[in-house]
């Protein structure tokens, strides 16, 4: 039996989520509560750093969402998310690094916007546009004429960089400038895995309230 240990609008966890949909897996989904829950021995035994995800299979306990999906990929690898040619499976590993090392990131400074929150930094969205535009077209460039990245079936680059997007664009990014990756992220948020695992507005709303609290103890 798989358990997903997750919290509705982290993108890290939503990538799991997602890959276990895509797999079409049957899978039990706990939401820890980011307000304490995480730091509870419970938690602290299956992930000892206090992070969703953490996946559980069979009483094996897998942390770290890239390594959790290359678990997935290895032990379930069917339909296949990830390519054989050595160039496409660079462009996959390439994307999911650049997304959680370089996208990821830009989230931060965006956070204000995005939940309508006070204590924007201009200059910190300045830097993170500029991040933000150098992503886009970095991967635009990357994606080419294919439907998905190094594939033309979904791959698990898609499912990292494809979880993260849609938070930019709450944050006001557009990607009119992208047509490539404008029509690819369309294109994944219609699939079932996407609708079924957004986050819902309360969701937000729960965010929100944390983030509020975590600032007003600051
Ligand atoms: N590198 C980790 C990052 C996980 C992470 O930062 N999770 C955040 C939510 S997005 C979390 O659990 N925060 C609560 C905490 O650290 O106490 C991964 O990819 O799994």
């Amino acid at each position: 039996m798989l358990t997903l240990y997750h919290a509705p609008v982290s993108p890290n966890s939503r990538r799991v989520w997602v890959t276990l949909l895509e797999k079409r897996l049957e899978f039990e989904l706990v939401e820890v509560k980011l307000s304490g829950e995480q730091f509870k021995p419970d938690f602290l035994a299956i992930n000892p750093f206090h992070h969703i995800p953490a996946l559980v299979d069979d009483g094996f306990n897998v942390v770290e969402s890239l390594a959790i999906l290359d678990y997935l990929e290895a032990k379930y690898p069917t339909p296949n998310m990830l390519p054989k040619d050595v160039k496409d499976l660079t462009i996959v590993r390439m994307v999911q690094m650049v997304s959680v090392n370089e996208l990821l990131p830009s989230i931060g400074p965006l956070l204000p916007r995005i939940l309508d929150l006070p204590g924007e930094d201009p200059e910190k969205v300045n830097k993170a546009e500029e991040k933000i535009t150098t992503v886009l077209t970095f991967f635009e460039n990357l994606l080419g004429d294919r439907p998905y990245f190094g594939s033309n079936n979904i791959t698990l680059a898609d499912v990292v960089s494809g979880t993260i997007i849609p938070i930019l664009l709450r944050g006001g990014i557009s990607l009119d400038k992208y047509p490539k990756i404008n029509a690819w992220c369309s294109r994944l948020i219609g699939r079932p895995a996407w609708q079924n695992s957004e986050a819902t507005e309360e969701a937000f709303a729960e965010f929100r309230s944390n983030m509020l609290a975590r600032m007003q103890k600051q």
